[in-house]
């Protein structure tokens, strides 16, 4: 089974991950985790923190020569704005944050000890992990991005554009928007919160594409894909909802409309030629494209902040200010590649199994003929 811890606080001495479960013998590159960390730190609208750190991770264990050993990989990853202990005491929780239900919960007398471990920061430690998966899902033809549909009501239109085309233009936008117009809207909309001294939310999709029919189960609840998946990007912090394929829109579309029609060709198999689903049927891979969208709530910390209680004195005040991000919406993106390859990582293992990324291959490679002479 693969599975991943995290470890570290936002102004701590570092992040930490764990990635255990991993096969034998794949070529990991540095530079490939690094490359990730560097994606989710970019973002028209993100704080003054994105230009302290330069998010690097160094490998501790796991690995030899650049080749994955079987055991568990540990990461650390370096917090240059190390100074937990300095920080203030905060006592006045902000709306929409883990601040006040933190304190509650453990029973703390100061909300850092508590936003610390909440903040998003940890999600530099998601992605690393989420990085040596594409590693692996990549020697399956297996490839994910993510792109910024909406941001504060700004949305992007992509409906014509192929996978391809949402990878290069999303990568060559300030907010990984694959649609030139919508990038400049939302930057305006970004300027004009920040000026309010307001935050924005939005809406990120992901792609997954290269993912074999059968990964995932209609057996059993648990083994569905689409709900592992909605979960592992629901566990996103700020997610407040999650859509697959055409999502909530199915709810007020004729049948007709919704579902994919089936075509068969000698050469491709079953194919589609829409793609409503989002990739999944009964829960189950169909060979089509994974289609994720998260939408996430405005971020927590307002510069004009909201009321709230000081926690010693329950005297109504407005809410703590702390530096923050005005919105991190691509960022999100990034992080939901991260959790959707580590699902998919997990599938693939679950399903062809192996200890060695040789035998796994081998497995698979035995599954896509059973699927070819179906
Ligand atoms: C983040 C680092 C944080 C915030 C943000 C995400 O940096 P700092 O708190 O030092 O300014 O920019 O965290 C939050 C939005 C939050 O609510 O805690 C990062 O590395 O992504």
């Amino acid at each position: 089974m693969l599975r991943f811890l995290t470890s570290g606080e936002s102004h701590g001495k570092c992040l930490v991950a764990i990635l255990e479960g991993m096969v034998a013998g794949l070529k990991i590159e540095p530079a490939d985790i690094n490359r990730e960390l560097a994606r989710r730190q970019e973002g028209y609208g993100r704080g003054g923190r994105m230009t302290i750190e330069k998010d690097e991770a160094e490998i501790l264990s796991g690995i030899r020569n650049k080749i994955s050993l079987g055991g568990p990989i540990a990461l650390y990853i370096p917090n240059k704005d190390f100074k937990i202990n300095e920080l203030p005491v905060v006592k006045k929780p902000r709306p929409g944050h883990a601040d006040l239900v933190g304190v509650l919960k453990y029973d703390q007398d100061d909300v850092r000890d508590v936003l610390e471990r909440a903040s998003a920061r940890e999600t530099t430690s998601r992605v690393a992990v989420g990085a040596l998966c594409k590693i692996f899902l990549k020697e399956f033809g297996v490839d994910i991005t993510s792109h910024v549909v909406a941001i504060g009501g700004v949305k992007a239109d992509t409906s014509k554009m192929s996978f391809g085309e949402i990878k290069k233009e999303a990568a060559l936008s300030p907010m990984h928007c694959a649609d030139k117009a919508a990038t400049k809207k939302m930057m305006v909309r970004i300027d004009e919160a920040r000026r309010t001294k307001d935050t924005i939310g939005g809406v990120f999709e992901v792609i997954a594409a290269g993912v074999p029919v059968g990964l995932g189960s209609f057996v059993h609840y648990d083994r569905r894909l689409s709900s592992q998946l909605a979960a592992a990007v629901f566990s996103i912090q700020a997610v407040k909802g999650v859509e697959i394929g055409m999502g909530f829109q199915v709810s007020e579309t004729a049948g007709k409309f919704v579902h994919d029609e089936i075509f068969y060709d000698k050469k491709k198999g079953f194919y589609r030629r829409t793609n409503n689903a989002g990739g999944l049927e009964g829960g189950v891979s169909n060979g089509e494209n994974l289609v994720i969208r998260a939408a996430t709530k405005p971020y927590a910390t307002l510069m004009k902040p909201l009321q709230s209680v000081h926690i010693d004195t329950k005297k109504q005040e407005v809410a703590t200010v702390e530096r923050s991000d005005v919105t991190a919406v691509p960022a999100c993106g990034v992080v939901g590649e991260a959790m959707v390859a580590f699902t998919l990582a997990q599938s693939f293992l679950e399903k062809f199994g192996g200890d060695s990324l040789k035998e796994i291959k081998r497995n698979y490679q035995n599954y896509l003929k059973q699927i070819r002479e179906f």
